[in-house]
């Protein structure tokens, strides 16, 4: 069933013991809108745990300090933030039925018994602010530094084209806790480790630019990742878009169990999603992913074939 918001909150409301689930490679909406729906209900006088997401990396994991648990216990209401399908549930969840789902990402057909899905809102945490505001659960500087990396993540630090008017208000009123978002965003957003910079000379060395630079692709191999963290990677699809005249793109990486990831970027007028759900992948107009299961150019010459019929 699709719920509003105040249904949504009226669903929290009444009951008392929650486990949140977050996606797979956590990014910072996953990450900080389990973490600010975990306190607002504990806030309420709830239950609630975050569980345990074993790929959070390093600048995300204060995060869910004293808020994990290993595994949902049987009372537990689960719920999931910012996760498009059921595949892409982290993978230290090992079943069991989703009472509700908040999520911005359009694309997927439901899997949970009840959703509250929008895909206007440039995060998740967006939404999650919303009903924790129809909950009457006041916001702290904690929850308010979750949901300030949950939106401000999601926005490319609101330069993203998907940053709205809601975006800004959800962020002054996490400013107005008082809470110090200035270290946040220095953290994520004006800081480069010498292993990114290095990751990100080699693919302005090695990517391949067509229809005069519109289109760009860059398959990245395995071994030039072994010395990056996730921290690292973190957006590194983002770089290739931040290049002057491009317009579409992707940039594929080797997974460690052997498939492809390509991640793409749009600009406004082009569409990522679409590639992608082509092979099964999805996402948002501006931001999309596929997984697939071939050689490294192979699967690069597949996208990048799909990518063309775009222009
Ligand atoms: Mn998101």
């Amino acid at each position: 069933m699709k719920l509003t918001r105040a249904e949504a909150a009226a669903f929290l409301s009444q009951r008392n013991d929650f486990c949140i689930l977050t996606h797979r490679r956590p990014d910072g909406d996953t990450a900080g809108s389990a973490a600010a729906l975990c306190l607002g209900l504990r806030k309420m006088g709830k239950r609630a745990h975050v569980l345990k997401n074993p790929e959070i990396s390093g600048k995300l994991a204060f995060l869910h300090e004293g808020l994990t648990k290993a595994s949902p216990d049987r009372k537990d209401t689960l719920v999931s933030v910012d996760t498009a399908a059921e595949y892409m549930l982290t993978r230290g969840f090992t079943g069991g039925k989703i009472l509700l789902r908040i999520d911005h990402h359009g694309t997927e057909a439901g899997y949970t018994e009840n959703e509250l899905v929008d895909p206007a809102a440039a995060a998740c945490g967006e939404i999650v602010y919303d009903i924790l505001m129809e909950m009457g659960a006041a916001l702290d500087a904690r929850i308010a530094e979750a949901l300030y990396v949950a939106i401000s993540t999601d926005t490319g630090c609101f330069r993203f084209a998907n940053t709205t008017a809601h975006t800004y208000a959800v962020a002054a009123a996490c400013a107005a806790t008082g809470a110090e978002l200035y270290p946040i965003t220095q953290a994520l957003f004006d800081t480069n480790s010498i292993t990114k910079l290095r990751i990100q000379s080699w693919i302005v060395e090695n990517t391949k630019f067509l229809m005069d630079g519109k289109l760009a692709v860059c398959a990245l191999p395995r071994a030039l990742e072994e010395q990056a963290t996730a921290d690292d990677m973190d957006n590194i699809s983002g770089f290739l878009r931040s290049i002057e005249g491009v317009k579409l793109c992707a940039l594929l990486r080797q997974l460690p169990d052997g498939g492809i990831r390509a991640s793409l970027r749009a600009v406004p007028g082009y569409d990522a999603a679409a590639v992608c759900r082509k092979f099964g992948g999805g996402g948002h107009k501006g931001a999309a992913g596929v997984t697939l299961n071939m050689p490294l150019d192979q699967a690069a010459q597949t996208i990048e074939a799909e990518m063309l019929k775009m222009f």
